[in-house]
């Protein structure tokens, strides 16, 4: 497989998007857009909280989390094995590489939907899920380092689907259990994206909103997260240490359409590497996802189908009509 590191200054034809998506016509040319920012410190009080979850996930469908008590050493540290996993040689990373008969999307692999990107899949939660074939033996605290933030996400995710739950006049486990409780699976995926020639021209992870529930994303400090609003795409400044959630495809159809998943690509640099951590948080394949019954009356029907999730999934994935 050749990778898109190692392409070095060339561009082959196939990264060229076409022009309604080549960000030198489509990237909002002024301020970054004010992507809400939520304070997880607990320095409010929990309605105030709740309030600013429900606003950002109903407007934007995309916050950032400051003070939610992941030190910066932690992330850190995932950033640091995660870069130097990118920096071995292709042949190093090739022995992660993606199982291409299996339906398992774990390991290495590149030019997802012919984006400037070369990629790493790791389930970290829960252990019934991890496949440790997948995870890099180099660096040698690859699998400390991430299990750590993995550990440290927990009480985020608590307290994020508590908020939203909350928001949706709910109990605060509602959701939780809804997207499958503790079998919630925690699926990181490491985006690389080198420098490329002609960064106006190519998009590193095309337009998508996210299959999952939520996603929890850190980047490096490189700009590179786009937003989709009023027909625009706008940057999504970079905040250090903050959590960027993203509401994904699951809690908008749980929550009927009130949550909204957010439509999003990233684009590359000329001269920089920039490097991206979002966890999925998936509901388990077997679970079946639907509006939930609470929330729906005479006027307000159901806006979606209820489904497994594997089959959403399936659908999603070979662009076939849910
Ligand atoms: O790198 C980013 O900021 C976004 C990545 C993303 O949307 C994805 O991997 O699905």
């Amino acid at each position: 497989m050749e990778n898109v590191a190692d392409l070095n200054q060339e561009l082959p034809p196939e990264f060229i998007r076409p022009e309604a998506e080549q960000p030198r016509f489509t990237t909002f040319q002024g301020a970054a857009a004010e992507v809400p920012v939520v304070d997880f410190s607990g320095a409010g009080d929990s309605e105030t909280l709740v309030k600013a979850v429900f606003e950002a996930s109903s407007k934007w469908g995309l916050f950032q989390i400051v003070n939610h008590r992941i030190s910066g050493e932690v992330i850190e540290d995932l950033q640091r094995v995660g870069r130097q996993f990118f920096e071995l040689s292709n042949d190093e990373k090739m022995a992660y590489a993606k199982d291409p008969e299996s339906k398992n999307i774990d390991g290495y692999g590149s030019r997802l939907r012919n984006g400037w990107v070369d990629h790493l899949f790791n389930k970290i939660w829960p252990p019934k899920a991890v496949d440790y074939r997948f995870w890099p033996k180099n660096p040698s605290d690859y699998r400390k380092a991430t299990e750590e933030y993995g550990k440290n996400l927990h009480q985020v995710v608590e307290k994020l689907l508590g908020c939203l739950s909350l928001g949706l006049g709910l109990a605060p486990d509602e959701l939780k259990i809804a997207v499958g409780g503790d079998e919630l699976v925690y699926n990181l995926k490491i985006n690389y994206y080198p420098p490329c020639p002609r960064p106006d021209l190519v998009l590193g992870v095309p337009a998508h909103t996210d299959l999952c529930a939520v996603t929890i994303l850190v980047p490096n400090q490189v700009q590179g997260l786009q937003v989709h609003r009023d027909q625009h795409w706008y940057d999504v400044a970079y905040i250090p240490n903050a959590l960027i959630i993203h509401i994904g495809d699951q809690i908008e159809i749980l929550s009927n359409g009130k949550y909204k998943a957010v439509l999003h690509r990233s684009v590359v640099n000329k001269d920089v590497t920039r490097i991206s951590w979002p966890v999925f948080m998936e509901p388990p394949p077997h679970l079946e996802i639907g509006p939930l019954p609470k929330l729906l009356n005479q006027e307000n029907q159901p806006k979606y189908k209820t489904k497994k999730f594997s089959d959403y999934a399936y659908c999603k994935l070979n662009n076939i009509p849910q």
